[in-house]
């Protein structure tokens, strides 16, 4: 009798086989749940491959795009930047990409379906890959910055796979927003510390021009090298706290409809936020939620970007410690994870052309992956609101 059981429920996979081996189970019974031929079929279908396989971004093929694979066009692309040398506390973002990744691998384990938002990006139609990392040197931050630069930019100036169709209220065929009229493909940038987003923004603007950027971040990030580094070197000037400074001075960031969110840091003294104001950014302080709610804080970001194309960098430090502990700068009083991912979906309907998350270093981590999980669901809320609105318009006759 108590052998019986396992036997019958081995039953279904022996008699499906039509092989001449009678004890060998077929591979293919390895499956997700939304794999299966009808709702309910659980016969043949099992959820654990997903600790299983290559991990890439939320087991997206993984395309070679900056090596052998240069030919495949896609529509996001999910794209590592494991640069950590221009931190000033806790180094370790190196390694964020390949954290991330691995916080992301029950991503679409019951097929993806994000109910909130009534979409499903993984089979939206576009198509979506993992292109791994951009090769950084950890030796040399110029040569580093300029690396990651071309890397973006050789994957953002390409034609996206998929034609952006009509538009769902008036039918009217949509023109792309880019600068050259051609429709590019999106970058959803790993990192690496925040530095990365001063090449990243050199990218964009290469494409559109100068971008509304909506910045989730406990820290300002836009203070004088002066302030954050003192400077004792022209390539010291240039770190995760000062990137923003130095693309507001090179005008890649579009003057005033550009804000801050979940900021709480402490200051030098108030005239940070005097040189926060002239580098173009509107601020929303992450005690706010107390305040105005998410759904204030959604309005006000609305309001400053309009229906602007818009750059969405995403510091994971904006969440509180206690749901993301794994991070360069922590910094207590910060957002739930639950609260950012409301505010992401927020945003749907906006022009989100690129976007990133940064300051993941798993090392600080705990062993439950909190802060590489929270990570990859964040995204999973980005890549959502971008599945749903295509980078184009309708052009009024
Ligand atoms: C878009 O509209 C045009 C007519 O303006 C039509 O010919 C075309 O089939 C439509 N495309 C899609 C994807 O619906
Ligand atoms: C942005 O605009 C403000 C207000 O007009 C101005 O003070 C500031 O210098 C501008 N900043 C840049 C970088 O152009
Ligand atoms: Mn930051």
């Amino acid at each position: 009798m108590f052998f019986y059981l396992p036997l019958l429920f081995l039953l279904p996979f022996v008699l499906a086989h039509d092989g001449h081996d009678e004890d060998q189970i077929p591979l293919g019974y390895v499956r997700f749940p939304y794999q299966a031929t009808y709702p309910g079929d659980n016969e043949a279908v099992t959820a654990d491959s997903v600790f299983s396989g290559i991990t890439t971004f939320a087991k997206l093929p993984w395309v070679q795009c900056l090596g052998r694979d240069r030919d495949t066009a896609f529509d996001i692309a999910f794209l590592g930047a494991p640069f950590d040398t221009a931190t000033s506390y806790r180094p370790g973002a190196r390694f964020g990409p390949s954290g991330i990744r691995a916080g992301s691998r029950r991503l679409n384990l019951y097929g993806g379906y994000n109910v909130p938002l009534e979409v499903n990006p993984f089979m939206s139609g576009l198509k979506l890959v993992d292109c791994g990392d951009i090769p950084v040197t950890p030796y040399d931050n110029k040569f580093a910055i300029k690396q990651i630069e071309n890397g973006h930019k050789q994957l953002l100036q390409r034609t996206a796979a998929s034609s952006l169709g009509n538009d769902s209220l008036t039918s009217q065929p949509l023109v792309p927003i880019s600068l050259d009229g051609v429709n590019h493909p999106r970058i959803i940038t790993l990192g690496g510390d925040h530095t990365i987003v001063l090449p990243l923004l050199r990218s964009i603007h290469s494409v559109y021009g100068p971008i509304s950027v909506i910045h989730f971040d406990s820290h300002l990030d836009t203070w004088k090298p002066s302030v954050f580094g003192g400077a004792p070197s022209e390539q010291a000037a240039i770190n995760h706290g000062t990137y923003f400074y130095w693309a507001s001075q090179e005008g890649l960031i579009k003057n005033g409809s550009s804000i801050h969110g979940a900021i709480r840091t402490t200051l030098s003294g108030p005239a940070d936020y005097v040189n926060d104001d002239e580098s173009g950014f509107q601020r929303i302080e992450a005690r706010e939620i107390d305040t105005i709610g998410t759904s204030g804080i959604i309005a006000k970001i609305r309001e400053t970007v309009g229906d602007r194309p818009v750059y969405l960098s995403i510091d994971i430090d904006s969440i509180d410690p206690a749901f993301a502990p794994a991070t360069g700068t922590p910094e207590t009083g910060g957002w739930s994870t639950r609260e950012l991912r409301t505010i992401l979906r927020g945003l749907d309907g906006l022009h989100i052309v690129s976007a990133d998350i940064v300051e993941v270093a798993p090392a600080y981590d705990t062993n439950a992956e909190l802060t590489t999980m929270a990570a990859a669901d964040v995204l999973y809320e980005v890549l959502s609101v971008m599945t749903k609105t295509p980078l184009g318009k309708v052009v009024k006759d």
